[in-house]
């Protein structure tokens, strides 16, 4: 029997999630001297890089950008490689909560399942929580939901695959304990990021390797290395003008965009502009030209250019072929940062199966049928990739003003103010949620944009008295708009794909982020605050609304 309890303090705000984002409202919030909580549905901290723990898992923003601006923080920790693997991330993030005394804001296992707004109590959050010890109502002035943009992963439902009898794995659900794959045929379904990356690992244990390929991906080489004393200090030197540049640039991260068209280049400076970012490594390559993910006809020469970087790497031209992407644009995806991904496809144990020419017929207790034949697998790995942005979201029942359900405000699509605030939802507040830059940016970026928006509403909210935010409905709908036609002037709009929602069958199709980049992002912020928040509504203020000016000075 489920037993339940209710508390009767009342917190000033309970956040959802120990990722980087819950982690960071946590010390923003105590410092200010709020009384806070984080609620984590995993046994650990971490978020989705407590749960992506495939080999391989590493991110594809390098380590100096995928991380904290904090000063302190910079001085004091040395990253080991150029781009973090998932157990740095962890390490880094236990450093950072045991660095601020974090720890005891965090409860572990405890996952939200719903939340009322009830406006009767003078605005609290009644959230149900599920406990080890049983179900717990928490009250709380605020709720934010820093559940991340890539933290509900999909099933897919291909025929037969619950009849297979051997392991099945799934990169976003990666047990903790040693995963033994020695010698074992395995299968691998899913060749976006996920896929990509575990593919060359599993490839190094396994007797058979099988790669079924839905739709293939644009690869770029990372080129990570280990980071040495003389990079780290080359950092340390650069340290504010490296933090400016990412500010200012339109994903947040350091390197820039480049200024001219890939149109007005010569041919053979092209050329060699595109080679010298292939050998830099990493997605910096859609930065090259200036309107690479604007214009298709720029776009196509970096296409094209990864296209023959393929066929020049994989030695069966029936494989590179099947390996080449050529129904869609570079980026209209996520471009996908490898590390010898194509180059694996060499080794003669690892077997491409193109599901385009041959589909998948379905699983059996033994393995996958196609074209009507039968291949015995020993194991099944799955990187078919998240719900984006809204499935963690939506996993939580969640009622606003008047009992409205915000599965039903957003059953043909999400909207929100910023991709903070949903209207007729007061003090809730989402970190990264859509219609913001999310994972169309660094993700750090993004979080601390919005950690420092929403101190900033709380800041504001105790000098004036106000006990309630919420955005204007017409604000909301011109937010929307604005996404919208910012998504519409890219390559990204018409193409099949996570960011329109096109992988969940049945999700209403909407561009999901913002696409104007970071830095215009912030513009929009500032103007709110300098304009005291034209967009929202503030209830019980005993004094005029005007941003907290400490806030607003920070
Ligand atoms: P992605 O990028 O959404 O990739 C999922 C992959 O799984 C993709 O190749 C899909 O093919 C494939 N998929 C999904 N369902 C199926 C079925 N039923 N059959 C065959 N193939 C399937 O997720 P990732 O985890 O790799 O990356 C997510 C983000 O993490 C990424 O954006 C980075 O930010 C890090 P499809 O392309 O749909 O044909």
């Amino acid at each position: 029997m489920t037993t339940t309890t209710t508390d009767t303090d009342v917190l000033d705000l309970l956040i959802v999630g120990a990722g980087f984002a819950g982690v960071h409202m946590l010390r923003r919030a105590r410092e200010r001297g709020f009384d806070a909580q984080v609620f984590e549905a995993g046994s650990g901290t971490g978020g989705t890089w407590f749960f992506n723990r495939y080999p391989g898992a590493r991110c594809d923003f390098e380590s100096f950008d995928y991380s904290y601006f904090d000063d302190d923080l910079q001085a004091e920790w040395t990253w080991t490689e150029r781009y973090p693997g998932q157990a740095e991330l962890l390490r880094y993030l236990d450093f950072v909560i045991d660095r601020f005394g974090l720890r005891d804001g965090i409860s572990l296992e405890h996952r939200v399942l719903a939340a009322q707004f009830d406006d009767q109590a003078g605005g609290i959050w009644r959230v149900r929580v599920a406990t080890p010890d049983g179900e717990r109502t928490v009250h709380a002035r605020h709720l934010v939901l820093a559940t991340g943009s890539l933290s509900a992963p999909l099933t897919p439902a291909i025929e037969g695959i619950d009849d297979f009898a051997g392991d099945v794995l799934y990169t976003a659900r990666w047990p903790k304990e040693n995963v033994d794959l020695a010698g074992k045929r395995i299968a691998l379904v899913g060749t976006g990021s996920s896929g990509v990356q575990v593919m060359p690992e599993l490839a190094r244990e396994a007797a058979e390797l099988h790669v079924l390929q839905r739709t293939p991906a644009y690869v770029v080489e990372s080129r990570n290395r280990p980071l040495d004393q003389a990079d780290m200090a080359a950092f340390h030197r650069d340290r504010e003008a490296y933090r400016e540049r990412a500010l200012t640039g339109v994903l947040g991260v350091h390197f820039p965009l480049a200024g001219m068209s890939a149109k007005d280049a010569d041919p053979a400076e092209r050329e060699a502009a595109l080679e010298a970012a292939w050998q830099r490594g990493g997605s910096g390559i859609l930065g090259a030209y200036a309107d690479v993910l604007v214009d298709h006809e720029s776009n196509a020469f970096v296409a094209e250019f990864l296209r023959r970087k393929i066929h020049d790497t994989v030695e069966d031209p029936e494989t590179a072929e099947s390996l080449t992407p050529r129904t869609y644009p570079v980026g209209g995806k996520r471009i996908v940062v490898g590390t010898n991904y194509h180059a694996t496809f060499n080794e003669p144990h690892v077997h491409l199966v193109d599901l385009r020419r041959t589909p998948l017929e379905r699983f059996t207790e033994r393995g996958f049928v196609v074209d009507g034949v039968e291949t015995e697998i020993d194991a099944l790995v799955l990187a078919t990739g998240f719900d984006t942005l809204t499935g963690a979201i939506l996993g939580i029942d969640i009622e606003g003003v008047d009992g409205r359900s915000l599965r039903d405000e957003w059953a043909a699509g999400p909207v929100s103010f910023l991709g903070v605030h949903v209207a007729g939802f007061p003090n809730l507040h989402l970190v990264t949620g859509p219609g913001s830059p999310s994972v169309l940016a660094n993700l750090f970026r993004a979080i601390e944009q919005h950690v420092d928006w929403i101190t900033g509403l709380l800041d504001t909210m105790r000098d004036t008295g106000a006990t309630t935010v919420d955005a204007r409905a017409n604000a909301q709908e011109t937010w929307s708009e604005t996404v919208r036609d910012l998504a519409s002037g890219t390559v990204m709009a018409d193409v099949d794909s996570a960011f329109v929602g096109a992988n969940v069958p049945g999700k209403p199709r909407t561009f999901l982020m913002y696409a104007g980049g970071v830095s215009a992002y912030q513009d929009v912020l500032d103007g709110q605050v300098a304009g005291d928040y034209p967009g929202l509504v503030f209830d019980g203020a005993q004094t005029a609304v005007e941003p907290d000016s400490e806030t607003a000075r920070a």
